[in-house]
């Protein structure tokens, strides 16, 4: 945690917070093992934060931390900085405190999974290493309801009584932590934490280091500070710039420094944010009345975002998978394997997973029950294919897909079965918005796609395209794992094959009339919203009428037809590659794509088309337009991809898919390059109008595929 002691109000800063409103944090270098540099530009001051990592013992090795922080002007002498380093238990484990005077030196302690350890807080430094004259010390010991109370531990015992006067300066009070007050509603909570807490104040510009010592590290060769951590910390920065070329070749392409410096933040910030995340769902299944915490597991994962999405996704995993796997297959193995073995005993994956109170006290209540007919993308399957095409494939991966195998033919088959649609192979999104008057078009959570229009209303007789191509890749990947292992494949060979059959996806998804591939469904076009009209009453004085709000008003009856709803959907025989290089479809798909009237636009492809009838249009008063225009990253990733293919593809379309390819790609590099520049982050979403990124950032999920479409790696 740090805080500026500048202001008459103490203004903590902890845990990525969107509303903290700072210019620009993330991770500049990480290489998901070893160590990593992050800048977190706060307003005032920048902080630097290094991290090394030393293996040894037998509980993970050492580690040390370093924080630089800098005041935003040069020469600002005044600017008054606190750093706080807290060690906490997580319901088990020990801790011991060694203070002298007011200064906690160090913490012992213990814990199951780190055995013995020592983490230290050395005494501050300038910038460059030398000792610093003066500094205040605070310490904090207190028992906590657990980790997701613990900025509140915090704060509450801050208090300004103290006074710090370096020699020769002003004397200055500030703010510190003092005496613990129990947090209000605690006694009910039995304490779930230790809480030890060393806190520095001093002047700008300055350093601090902690070092974390492994007691299982027998023989380590002297501590990981000063001079031996700045070299371990070189070394690793040197490897990381040689291992970034040669996986991605940026340089090689001609990229300049500093677009290169972005694509290595990108991916940097995508290893940056995984986590180990501890605990369990809260399931709402359709045979229990009541909801059920599911057993505990763990879940090793990246997330979408660090601020607003801390946690794992199981279609965004995919994603970002496609990323890592270029990066460290073997981590992206360890990722895939935690994700499958959530899987219960049905077959099916929570879509999100919130697992412990940590997690749960960043979501709203109505977002924290998963159900159990709900599906997502099965996005892993585009990670299994990517990791089949790896050259060296030896023993171990192979004995790795075989302990997979039983878990990814379950999870297969639950698809395939929870999912099917109304004719054989077609398939529906389980689990759509049920309430048809509340919502302009009831929204499909499941399939990522939230408000993406698709059939007015929610029917068994509805198919979804996009499902439907999903399982063809997954059909497809199962047939190859299956061939590979000596498993029976024909049955996934034959799915693949009928799914891929382009006469037949014709039959079930081409819409004559509307010249595209679509959804099918109980539809009508003629839906709006419309203010509810309220009855007022004789004398009702008018500040006292309920806010009018809106209801859907349905024009037309709704018919069994094609869904009109121009976008991603529409793409996916595209994007996942199921048309023949030969399909006149494929043209039409190009022309939907290149047309500025309908998807194209200077920063991407929108994900839904202007002369959509559903384009930009708020799904209820507040619910504004997410997947109804703005330009997604993982979507025009696989429209990148989908070009490079047909590109290598001879055919009618080859020269204008190789063109499409250059443009879009180009398009979308600029693009992310440029908001990045101007606005310190890569985001959720780009504005098909401004090119402006929206919605949450930092967003380094598959926002971060980026820089496949910088290396052309597909
Ligand atoms: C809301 C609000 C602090 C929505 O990236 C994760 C998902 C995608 O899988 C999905 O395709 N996002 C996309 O349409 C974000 C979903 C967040 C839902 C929970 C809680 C918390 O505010």
């Amino acid at each position: 945690m740090w805080l500026r002691q500048a202001a008459a109000e103490a203004r903590l800063r902890h845990t990525c917070e969107q509303s903290d409103g700072l210019p620009g944090y993330g991770w500049l270098l990480h290489d998901g093992l070893h160590f990593g540099v992050q800048e977190i530009r706060d307003h005032g001051l920048t902080l630097r934060t290094d991290f090394v990592k030393r293996p040894g013992g037998e509980h993970g090795g050492d580690w040390s931390w370093r924080v630089t922080a800098w005041p935003e002007s040069v020469g600002d002498q005044t600017s008054l900085i606190s750093l706080l380093f807290y060690v906490a238990t997580d319901g088990q484990g020990t801790l011991q405190p060694h203070v002298e005077n007011t200064r906690l030196v160090s913490v012992t302690g213990t814990s199951e999974e780190l055995g013995h350890f020592n983490i230290s807080f050395h005494k501050p430094t300038t910038e460059s290493g030398e000792a610093l004259g003066y500094a205040s010390y605070n310490h904090l010991d207190a028992k906590s309801p657990g980790l997701h109370r613990l900025t509140d531990v915090v704060k509450s015992s801050l208090s300004n009584r103290f006074v710090y006067a370096a020699p020769g300066g002003p004397s200055r009070r500030y703010f510190a932590v003092d005496t613990y007050r129990a947090l209000p509603g605690e006694p009910d909570q039995a304490p779930q934490s230790h809480l030890l807490l060393h806190q520095v104040t001093l002047a700008l510009p300055c350093r601090v280091e902690v070092t974390f010592e492994s007691g299982s590290f027998a023989d380590r060769p002297g501590s990981l500070v000063g001079a031996v951590l700045s070299e371990e910390l070189a070394r690793h920065m040197a490897a990381f710039e040689r291992r970034f070329e040669e996986t991605f070749s940026l340089a090689r392409k001609g990229f300049s420094p500093q677009q290169q410096s972005f694509a290595k933040a990108a991916l940097s910030n995508m290893l940056g944010g995984m986590g180990y995340f501890h605990g369990h769902s809260i399931v709402q299944s359709a045979h229990s009345q009541h909801p059920l915490p599911y057993p505990e597991g763990p879940l090793f994962t990246a997330v979408p975002s660090r601020s607003f999405f801390p946690r794992g996704f199981l279609w965004d995993e995919g994603f970002h998978q496609l990323l890592l796997a270029r990066w460290d297959p073997a981590l992206s193995r360890e990722v895939i394997a935690h994700w499958l073995d959530l899987m219960n005993v049905e077959g099916w994956i929570p879509r999100e997973q919130i697992l412990d109170d940590e997690a749960r006290a960043k979501v709203p209540p109505e977002f924290i029950l998963q159900h159990n007919e709900a599906a997502n993308p099965p996005t892993l399957f585009l990670v299994l294919q990517q990791l089949l095409r790896e050259p060296g494939q030896g023993p171990t991966e192979l004995s790795y897909l075989r302990r997979l195998f039983p878990r990814l033919r379950t999870w297969y088959e639950w698809y395939n079965t929870t999912q099917v649609g109304p004719l054989p192979y077609t398939f529906r999104w389980r689990g759509r918005d049920q309430d048809t008057d509340l919502f302009l078009n009831p929204k499909t959570l499941t399939s990522g796609l939230d408000d993406y229009p698709r059939a007015s209303h929610p029917s068994p007789a509805e198919r979804h395209l996009d499902l439907r191509c999903w399982m063809a890749l997954a059909s497809g990947v199962m047939a190859q794992l299956a061939e590979r292992l000596g498993e029976p494949a024909a049955e996934y060979r034959h799915m693949q094959q009928a799914l891929s059959d382009n006469a037949l996806l014709e039959e079930q998804h081409w819409a004559k009339q509307l010249s595209m591939f679509a959804d099918y469904g109980n539809h009508s076009q003629a839906v709006g919203l419309e203010r509810q009209k309220v009855a007022v009453g004789p004398g009702q004085p008018h500040h006292q009428l309920p806010a009018p709000h809106l209801v859907r008003v349905v024009r037309k009856p709704p018919k069994l037809q094609f869904v009109g709803a121009l976008g991603y959907v529409s793409l996916f025989p595209f994007l996942l590659q199921l048309l023949r290089p030969d399909s006149p479809r494929l043209g039409s798909i190009l022309g939907d794509m290149r047309s500025e009237e309908k998807l194209w636009s200077p920063y991407g492809l929108r994900s839904l088309a202007r002369t959509s009838p559903l384009y930009m249009k708020h799904n209820t008063e507040h619910d504004p337009p997410y997947w109804r225009g703005p330009i997604w990253i993982n979507m025009n990733y696989l429209a990148v991809r989908a070009l490079h293919h047909y590109a290598s593809l001879e055919g009618p379309y080859q020269q204008q898919t190789a063109v499409l390819y250059q443009e879009l790609r180009a398009n979308l590099i600029a693009n992310l390059y440029r908001q990045y520049v101007a606005s310190g982050y890569l985001w959720e979403q780009y504005s098909d109008t401004t090119g402006q990124g929206q919605g949450c950032y930092p967003f380094t999920g598959w926002s971060a595929l980026v820089v496949l479409m910088m290396a052309e790696e597909y």
